[in-house]
């Protein structure tokens, strides 16, 4: 199939062309291939933010507001809802999209939710390259929302330069809700309802938690020299009310010290880095998945090694020792 007219239609802006690209990199990995190879140079520009929160947390709220101060002044933004626990995309992701998009004006704002339809690569790989339509798209901003309770998300936040955390006031079940990988990359904490009882004790409690934690996302052996004697990246919390939008100016202003961090720290390319290891790995294995099935389903040497294996002259992990080398994907 030829997308260059789609493509060509994404960068003029056109937000139906945007809807099409991503349900064809969605449904096929092939076409993936492709669509990511044209727009690849027309990428790099959006700034990425991971949004996560137990359920009721208040993220469609939060988001929503955000957008809205984001449109004032001036940018575009993609939103995107990934529900890796839900097999279809509707429910209650659909009803916030309904209601989000009535609240923007398309021009400004595009929304997509992405449920995990068995999507070929994983859901990491479909959600990157969705970012990348987006950021093609001229998207200043793009929001990835999770429900943060899956392994899949901790892969999907890679991509995200800023990752904010939501948790609102009272016990401390939402904490315990977050896969706790997500925590540890968190860099904004965001107590959400700050109107209800008990936000600032909840504040502190984030506090004392980080305070015993010590192994933070940025303190690592990756980090060159170069940037020893930079401070590190300390998570910020701050509380805001999602549905007036108080406090949001001073949330806005952490996302900029972050962004800004990343940039003067170098930290960026780190980030860069993982960003791309992570997704060549997505790719890598799904083709080299692919590859090894079809090995395996017709050809004749492996169809030995099957045999031996069944009579117990050859081990598995001998097998597949011998199926790396015929891949010729051994070090020597
Ligand atoms: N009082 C108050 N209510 C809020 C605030 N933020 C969100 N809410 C309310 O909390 C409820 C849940 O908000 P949602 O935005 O749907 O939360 P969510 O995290 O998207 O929920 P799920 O999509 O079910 O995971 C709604 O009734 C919101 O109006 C806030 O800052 N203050
Ligand atoms: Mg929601």
């Amino acid at each position: 199939m030829d997308y260059s007219n789609f493509i060509s239609q994404l960068l003029k802006g056109n937000p139906r062309a945007v809807a099409r690209l991503i349900t064809f990199v969605e449904n096929d990995i092939d076409a993936a291939e492709e669509i990511v190879n044209s727009i690849y140079k027309y990428t790099g520009k959006a700034y990425i933010l991971g949004i996560t929160g137990a359920p009721g947390t208040g993220k469609s709220t939060f988001i929503s507001t955000l957008t809205k101060f984001y449109v004032e002044e001036g940018k575009k933004v993609g939103i995107i809802c990934v529900d890796p626990t839900s097999p279809l995309t509707g429910g209650a992701l659909l009803g916030d999209r309904i209601r989000m998009k009535q609240n923007f004006s398309l021009k400004n704002v595009f929304i997509r939710s992405m449920a995990n339809r068995g999507q070929l690569g994983g859901l990491a790989r479909a959600t990157e390259d969705v970012i990348k339509i987006l950021d093609a798209y001229a998207c200043d901003i793009i929001i990835i929302e999770t429900v943060g309770v899956g392994q899949s998300e901790v892969d999907i936040f890679k991509s995200a330069q800023t990752i904010v955390v939501l948790l609102v006031p009272g016990l401390g079940d939402d904490i315990q809700a977050i896969k706790s990988g997500i925590m540890e990359i968190t860099d904004i904490f965001v107590v959400n309802k700050m109107d209800f009882p008990g936000a600032d004790k909840k504040v502190s409690e984030i506090k004392q938690m980080l305070e015993f934690r010590n192994n933070y996302k940025y303190d690592s052996k990756d980090l060159s020299e170069k940037y020893a004697k930079i401070e590190l990246w300390t998570p910020e919390i701050t509380k805001v009310n999602s549905r007036s939008g108080e406090n949001f100016d001073e949330l806005l202003k952490l996302i900029k010290k972050h962004e800004f961090f990343l940039k003067e720290s170098g930290v960026i390319s780190n980030y860069m880095k993982n960003r791309i290891t992570n997704e060549t790995l997505q790719i890598l294995k799904h083709k080299l998945t692919e590859k090894v099935e079809k090995l395996l389903n017709s050809d004749k040497e492996i169809g030995k090694y099957i045999d031996q294996a069944i009579q117990k002259s050859l081990d598995p992990y001998s097998m597949v020792n011998l199926i790396i080398k015929m891949l010729g994907l051994e070090k020597e």
